[in-house]
């Protein structure tokens, strides 16, 4: 097993290192050393996920000095304070940031950004921990959970993952993870769940356990948002990657036991200009079902990575040009074709999975297309689709999915229609529903943000914008306090009844609504003291097998 006894995750995330001012220039404000760390540290929590740790812009617009400089203080104090409709946050003016933190935040970033360490194959391996080795583990499953209707949700700010029955709403188990936990994927065969932190902690927990437990862990990095299994037939649980923000890299991981393997820096140009980008970071991961192949999405540097897991050792990759700021995407509905956001260029980018090439950059009419994973359905004129929602105004874009059947749709935006708001996160629907559903998080309106569009599919039409009904999820979940935003729907395995994170402050009651798929009518309030700020869930079977 590893070293356990070196591991502290405490000691590394990206708010923690120590940090020295990078040399100032003239007419740079002055900061005491300590007003220099606690500036980094606001930064890497509040905007480094948008700007980039080296400032570079992503989802948020580059802040690098000679920019800031030119702007000055009072432009980005009243930045900072105010927010943008393009979808920078009003930290002012929502109370999240105090006076002094801004004018602290305003001359931070009027300064070089400081260049957080490396992460290599000493650092992980310090870090790496087989908490119950493989040959300790159960041969069969141990507890009489229905795993394949398990709910894993994100317990974002305890830094935990819960557990939850999808039939009888019970909460098996609260695991603690990583730092702002961000997603969970769920190996092959259904036994292993693999959750990751902000911080770059994996988790691997075993669902066969009496209670799941976690039985290893690892740190791949300071920063982190992706991880996934290998799937392909033959390869079934035999590796886990997960890819890092900071450094910008993926690692390859042996799936019993999250051994690192290999791990590849992801810095290098940019696919078009051909210029160096320092901090090129890993966004979305996907198994391929058509190839022994992870699908890895490179943010800055705009290239989509098929990365071979056959022979570690004579690592083969296929470097595909697509679009840059690449976020998240999912598969269509035969698995074959990966569909995926370019989010801050409104542009959608589909790869073949099986020829391992590109098929096509789509233009969406929407701004900053975030997909999730998205949604795929037949609509009744346009046949098989998958769909988007956007962060930065109402519309929901479908592009066309088949290219046998209905050629002249395929992969182009073939309907955009209008959902609540601005500020969607995620879209949903699933194989035996007829409804599809939008969120609007992230919409500064408090009773838009707290309710759910739902869409008939049967009912879609080419000719005429179809209407929707609004589901109150925030107000069914009886909170009287603080301002819960409505986040990500997640179906049961079935398919009838569909979940909401109703996502509160820390110290305030969150709760999860579900909804039966039939009726659109309130089924169940699930809540719970250890019900903290939830905001993904993933079921395992939907999860593990694409169904989306
Ligand atoms: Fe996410 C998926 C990155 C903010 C909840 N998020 C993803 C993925 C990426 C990503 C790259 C795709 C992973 C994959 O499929 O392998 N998210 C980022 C950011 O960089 C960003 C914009 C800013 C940040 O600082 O993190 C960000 N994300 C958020 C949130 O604020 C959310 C709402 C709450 C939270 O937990 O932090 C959030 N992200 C999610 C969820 C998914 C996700 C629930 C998985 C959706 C799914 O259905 O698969």
């Amino acid at each position: 097993s590893g070293p356990a006894a070196a591991y502290e995750p405490s000691m590394t995330t990206l708010a923690e290192i120590q940090v020295e001012i990078p040399g100032r220039k003239d007419g740079d404000p002055v900061m005491t050393q300590e007003e220099f760390q606690q500036g980094t540290e606001i930064y890497f929590q509040r905007c480094a996920g948008c700007h980039g740790v080296l400032r570079k812009g992503a989802t948020g617009k580059p802040l690098t000095t000679d920019i800031t400089r030119e702007n000055g203080y009072d432009y980005l104090h009243s930045f900072i304070t105010y927010g943008s409709p393009a979808g920078m946050p009003n930290w002012g003016t929502s109370g999240e940031l105090t006076e002094e933190e801004i004018d602290l935040m305003a001359r931070y970033i009027l300064l070089d950004p400081p260049a957080p360490p490396e992460w290599g194959m000493d650092k992980m391996r310090e870090s790496w921990n087989v908490v119950v080795a493989p040959e300790d583990r159960p041969t069969e499953k141990m507890n009489d959970i229905d795993i394949d209707n398990l709910m894993s949700v994100t317990l974002r700010d305890s830094g935990q993952i819960a557990l939850i029955d999808g039939a009888t709403y019970e909460m098996h188990a609260v695991i603690d993870t990583g730092y702002a936990v961000h997603i969970s994927r769920i190996s092959a065969s259904g036994r292993y769940l693999f959750v990751i932190g902000r911080d770059a902690l994996v988790n691997m927990i075993d669902l066969w356990m009496e209670t799941p437990s976690t039985v290893a862990q690892i740190k791949v990095g300071m920063e982190a948002r992706s991880v996934e299994t290998s799937k392909m037939e033959g390869y079934e649980d035999k590796y886990a990657i997960a890819g890092a923000y900071w450094p910008p890299q993926y690692v390859i991981m042996d799936g019993d036991t999250l051994e690192p393997l290999k791990i590849k820096s992801t810095r290098g140009m940019i696919y078009d200009e051909q210029t160096y980008h320092p901090e090129p970071r890993v966004a979305a991961i996907l198994s391929s079902h058509y190839r022994p192949e992870f699908i890895v999405n490179v943010k800055e540097t705009g290239k989509i990575l098929l990365v071979d897991y056959t022979d570690l050792e004579n690592l083969t990759t296929t470097e595909i040009e697509a679009e840059r700021f690449l976020h998240d995407g999912g598969l269509d509905s035969t698995h074959r074709y990966f569909i995926t956001a370019a989010n801050a260029r409104n542009k959608l980018v589909v790869i073949d999975t099986k020829e391992g090439k590109l098929t096509a950059i789509t233009e969406t009419d929407g701004l900053t297309p975030h997909p999730g994973r998205g949604a795929n359905f037949v609509h009744p004129d346009f046949g098989p689709v998958w769909a988007t929602s956007h962060l930065g105004d109402e519309s929901v874009a479908l592009i066309g999915t088949d290219p046998e059947g209905h050629a002249d749709n395929a992969w182009k935006i073939v309907d955009t229609f209008y959902a609540l708001g601005g500020g969607s996160l995620f879209i949903k629907t699933h194989p035996e529903s007829d409804n599809l559903y939008v969120d609007a998080p992230l919409n500064p309106d408090a009773e838009t943000s707290a309710s759910v569009a739902v869409f008939k599919i049967s009912e879609l039409s080419a000719d005429a914008d179809p209407e929707y009904t609004t589901l109150p999820i925030g107000e069914w979940a009886g909170i009287a306090d603080g301002q819960p935003r409505v986040v990500q729907p997640e179906f049961n395995k079935a398919g009838d009844e569909v979940w909401f994170s109703v996502w509160n402050a820390k110290d305030k009651e969150s709760a999860i609504v579900v909804v039966d798929d039939k009726t659109l009518e309130l089924k169940e309030v699930i809540k719970d003291p250890r019900l903290i700020t939830p905001t993904g869930k993933f079921n395992v079977y939907n999860t593990r097998a694409d169904v989306y």
